[in-house]
């Protein structure tokens, strides 16, 4: 853990659409996300309860203070942490911890999941489905994201990878992620018969896929923001033979960032360019920069 943080003057405190949902789980309830308006992994947990309506309190915290209370709670000291009551306990104030983004989102989904109450289950019943569907959650955490992280926090100084290579890396792993949305497309149509297919990663059905890149997706105007160059996804008509493969990648990203649940967990967008000057800089102390920076799987 590093000695001093320069992130702790964050402000604790949701702006905009996440403001209004934060107060509207403010009160007391045995079910606790402990969480951080700026953190895309908490913004995974917060859709997957907002989309299946799942009632509990909403706590903002600044993760970099590792609080004592919160690093019993959590060792690894971030969020997002979840705190789970204990089944069986009517005083409803014994709890249980979890962390980790994608343990909490799979937890929520699986202890949720009467579909009268909360709505149909983030992953396929179909154990293959589901299975693929872990394979491209992995492409997205393992890939996807540190490919994220490695642009923003590109600088003019680094010697190791130039903006260029930094961006075709990224771009090279959402095209294979894209690839395989234009694969089950072709599946889902030869299937149905029907040449229509919804804008998810799985088609017409929204899953965890296309949750645990939401909060990216959302935070991708701040490499347009700050890099040189910018993200270089081409527009409509210039992308060549890649033409189909941005096409569905922008039906997928407008479906997204359009999706109530992603819009209700995010801030004003002035926040988080004031809180990404410090990765766009690469002068950061978190662990996803350090990390990033050693060229180190992401925490
Ligand atoms: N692998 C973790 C990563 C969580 C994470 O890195 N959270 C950041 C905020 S976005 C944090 O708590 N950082 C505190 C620190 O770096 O000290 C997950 O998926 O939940």
């Amino acid at each position: 853990m590093p000695a001093s943080v320069d992130t702790s003057e964050l402000p604790t405190r949701t702006t905009g659409a996440a403001a209004k949902l934060a107060a509207a789980h403010a009160e007391e309830h045995p079910l606790k996300l402990y969480g951080g308006w700026f953190c895309p992994f908490v913004q995974r947990s917060w859709i997957v309860l907002h989309e299946k309506r799942i009632p509990h309190q909403y706590i903002e915290i600044n993760p970099y203070h590792k609080d004592p209370d919160f690093l019993a709670l959590n060792p690894r000291g971030l969020v997002p942490t979840l705190a789970v009551p204990v089944s069986g306990d009517g005083s409803g104030r014994k709890q249980r911890p979890l962390y980790e983004s994608l343990v909490i989102c799979e937890y929520l989904n699986e202890a949720y999941d009467d579909e009268k109450e909360y709505g149909p289950s983030l992953l396929p019943e179909d154990p293959y489905e589901r299975a693929r569907c872990r394979l491209w959650i992995d492409h997205i955490g393992n890939k996807v994201v540190p490919g994220f992280y490695r642009f923003i926090q590109h600088t003019p100084e680094k010697k190791d990878y130039t903006i260029e290579q930094a961006r075709e890396n990224f771009l090279g792993h959402v095209k294979t992620l894209v690839k395989e949305m234009l694969a089950g497309d072709a599946d889902n149509s030869s299937s149905s018969g029907s040449e229509e297919s919804g804008p998810w990663f799985l088609g017409d059905r929204f899953s965890l896929v296309d949750v645990v890149l939401a909060p990216w997706a959302k935070r991708l105007f701040l490499i347009d923001h700050y890099k040189p160059g910018g993200l270089g996804i081409p527009a409509p008509g210039q992308a060549g033979d890649d033409e189909k493969i941005w096409a569905r990648w922008r039906t997928w990203f407008d479906a997204v960032t359009a999706r109530q649940s992603v819009r209700d967990t995010w801030s004003d967008d002035e926040q988080y360019i004031a809180a990404y000057r410090r990765y766009a800089e690469d002068t950061t102390q978190s662990e996803v920069a350090q990390a990033t920076r050693k060229g180190e799987k992401l925490p």
